[in-house]
């Protein structure tokens, strides 16, 4: 027998469990993308507890559609071992591009990382940070539906050693922080804005940019490139992977 209540009782104590266990972490990161969703993975196997926060139904970001919704993506050599480690199926497409499905991608980025340990939260956003004595301790948090409604409801707060901004384009973390908590360390203190497509300065870029722009706060992936003024690259993703592995390398040193 099937109780409809009781489905609704196990759903909300579950929930409730694991939120709580959510409130006070090593790792908040902003954004499911494929960026965030390699830096979890390597920071919940080396024993962190890591949260994401994902402001979308699906997680996954810009990888789902490859190029132009052709679902495929290109990756270079040096960061094949990023998707061998979970599992993706990569070809050799020749003179040094590599291949692969981008729905699998998603699919298996994220099965890893939730597999290694990282509690994902869809549908929520990151809408403000905690500061404490010039460093960020946490995000404010709310559910996206609220904002897409326009309803003016108080957020909630999420405790964090570090928190990292992997919400690609936007850069929305640390636009806020620019806003709340004061210079980034950016060549002019600010979110200096992406530039246009050249994949070959921003795939090398996005890994040189992948660093502590606040005390606390970490910017990876397509968000670093956007808070430093370097370019966008469409569907070549291997900088990314690269980004979030380069991440969670520094936090997790940070961290010892
Ligand atoms: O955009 P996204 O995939 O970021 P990424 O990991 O990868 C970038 C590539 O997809 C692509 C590219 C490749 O060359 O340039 O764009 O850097 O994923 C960012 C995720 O962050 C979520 C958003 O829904 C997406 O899934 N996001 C954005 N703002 C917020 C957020 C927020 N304020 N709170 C929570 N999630």
């Amino acid at each position: 027998m099937i109780d409809d209540i009781q489905v609704t009782r196990k759903i909300f104590e579950r929930y409730s469990r694991e939120f709580l266990e959510s409130t006070d972490v090593d790792v908040v990161i902003a954004g499911a993308g494929p960026a965030g969703l390699t830096a979890a993975r390597i920071l919940a196997k080396a024993g962190k507890k890591v949260i994401i926060i994902e402001r979308k139904l699906a997680p996954g970001g810009g990888m789902w559609g490859g190029g132009m919704n052709y679902p495929v993506i290109v990756i270079q050599p040096e960061s094949k071992h990023l998707l061998d480690e979970v599992g993706i199926r990569v070809e050799d497409a020749g003179d040094g591009y590599f291949t692969a499905d981008s729905v699998e991608c998603v699919a298996k980025l994220l099965a890893a990382a939730m597999d290694a340990g990282t509690k994902v939260w869809n549908a929520v956003t990151v809408e403000d940070v905690m500061v404490r004595r010039e460093r960020i301790c946490g995000v404010v948090i709310n559910w996206t539906g609220v904002s897409l409604a326009k309803m003016h409801v108080d957020p909630l707060s999420i405790g964090a050693k570090f928190v990292i901004d992997g919400t690609g384009h936007d850069a929305s973390v640390c636009t806020v922080a620019r806003k709340k908590a004061g210079r980034l360390d950016t060549p002019n203190g600010d979110v200096m804005g992406e530039r246009s497509m050249w994949a070959e300065v921003g795939e090398q870029t996005v890994v040189e940019n992948t660093r502590e722009v606040y005390p606390g706060l970490f910017v990876i992936g397509m968000a670093a490139n956007a808070v430093m003024g370097a370019p966008r690259m469409g569907p070549i993703f291997g900088g990314m992977l690269l980004s979030g592995e380069k991440a969670a390398q520094l936090v997790i040193s940070k961290l010892k």
